[in-house]
């Protein structure tokens, strides 16, 4: 199967970018050449990772990132959407690991040696531990060591980072870390939850300042995760559930960086429950960007709940991912076009989007079919928020290859290439076929 653009599609114009994407800890391994981090400690926590698994080896990319790297070049790339590991450059006494930022530069000369740009992320939520060892993200002093890190990174890497993020999806740092308790640390609290929120934005601001200063030839941005909140039924109390959700999770992270406030539902929270945000604060966050980078799955549906405000509720219905998550690819231009009209955005980027799906290998080969139709859905789905008069400069798909999936642990699959995790064999889905052949299309166009 095949996916197919129309020829005028703007998508195929040459300076739409196409990318794949990966995280540090999800693919790396190698942790004794790194120092420790939350999720190490998470995975270590009998009960929190689905199938026991944790980060030590992962894809081994570490000592594979040559082939790797050919891989990537391989599927035509424009773009690879990597993120560093904190621990891996920084050491507990805040000494540099010289054979850590050998690592990552190796791997960005190939990347340029190959016309790959790289867009690299400097938090994707392997925090340090011994940062969390002194608080973590309750920690406001975490925020200025953030900064320092983004300023060795700049000054080390010089040009050969295209773009560098701030933070991935500071949504899951605080959420699903501090309120749901789902990922590491694995907390149940809305302060803090609201806390840890208000220091990643604070860390970004500052980060921001200091790549603007080491590295403004850089696309210098952050990346947001948004679901559009559906209510469950047409009452006014779940329409109310959904319009709140909204402000909870989408809004209170993109509002304090385009117009340098909390959404009006931060009046609502009670005393307890409020951060802690003091003067200044705002407009160290409120840095102006030079992308966004918008990662997109499935929407969520919401009902009233009198105790928490509101709840979702899972999905039943087909189509869905081995996530359990909805098929939903209209979300996407909905949340492309809500954010356009209600803010001015800088350039967009969807900067992670794809699906896990029960993928089988046999005869050496993955027919991922439905996976080709979601990244068809949504590609069309990008295109028609772009035909609605929004400016989006590329699209990643979520994920180069198989990696670990978080609490998932590895039995979830978002890879566009199958990772055998007993040999770390590499293979090609049809959807890497299926994607290599719309960037090979797009160059001959
Ligand atoms: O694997 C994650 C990634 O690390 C962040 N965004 C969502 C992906 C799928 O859950």
């Amino acid at each position: 199967m095949k996916i197919t653009l129309a020829h005028t599609s703007r998508l195929l114009r040459p300076d739409f970018i196409f990318g794949v994407a990966t995280a540090a800890f999800q693919i790396e391994g190698s942790a004794d050449s790194r120092e420790p981090c939350i999720w190490d400690t998470f995975c270590a926590t009998p009960g929190r990772i689905k199938d026991g698994s944790d980060g030590l080896t992962a894809c081994d990319h570490v000592k594979r990132w040559r082939e790797d790297v050919e891989l990537i070049a391989a599927l035509g790339v424009d773009a690879y959407r990597l993120s560093l590991s904190w621990g891996r450059i920084i050491r507990r006494d805040g000494s540099i690991n010289s054979q850590g930022l050998n690592f990552y530069l190796q791997l960005l000369d190939a990347l340029k040696a190959r016309n790959i740009k790289a867009f690299v992320t400097l938090y994707h939520w392997d925090l340090p531990q011994y940062l969390q060892d002194n608080g973590g993200w309750l920690n406001r002093d975490t925020a200025y060591k953030f900064a320092d890190y983004a300023k060795v990174v700049a000054q080390a890497f010089g040009d050969r980072v295209h773009s560098y993020a701030t933070l991935n999806e500071p949504f899951c740092s605080a959420y699903l870390s501090y309120e749901a308790g789902i990922h590491a640390p694995g907390v149940q609290n809305r302060q803090q939850g609201r806390q840890v929120a208000h220091h990643l934005l604070l860390a970004h601001g500052l980060a921001m300042q200091a790549l603007q200063q080491y590295a403004p030839q850089a696309l210098n941005g952050i990346v947001l995760n948004f679901s559009p909140c559906h209510p469950a039924t047409d009452s006014e109390a779940d329409r109310r559930a959904a319009r709140m959700a909204d402000q909870y999770h989408n809004h209170w992270y993109i509002q304090p960086l385009l117009e340098g406030c909390y959404p009006p539902l931060l009046n609502e929270l009670a005393p307890e429950d409020k951060p802690e945000i003091q003067d200044g604060d705002m407009a160290i966050i409120a840095q102006s960007l030079d992308f966004l980078g918008i990662n997109y799955y499935t929407r969520t549906v919401y009902r009233a709940n009198s105790k928490a405000w509101f709840s979702d509720v899972p999905p039943t219905q087909p189509p869905l991912t081995d996530m359990g998550w909805e098929i939903y690819p209209q979300g996407l231009t909905e949340i492309l076009l809500a954010m356009h009209r209600r803010y001015t955005l800088p350039p967009v980027y969807i900067t992670e989007n794809g699906a896990a799906m029960p993928d089988k290998l046999e005869n050496n080969e993955v027919q991922d079919q439905a996976r080709v139709v979601y990244f068809q859905q949504h590609l069309q789905a990008t295109e028609d928020a772009i035909n609605a008069g929004m400016r989006i400069d590329g699209y990643f798909a979520w994920s180069l290859m198989d990696n670990f999936e978080w609490a998932e642990g590895y039995a979830k699959r978002f890879g566009i290439v199958y990772v055998d995790y007993a040999t770390q064999q590499r293979t090609l889905k049809a959807s890497a076929i299926a994607l290599r052949d719309v960037f090979a299309g797009r160059k001959n166009n």
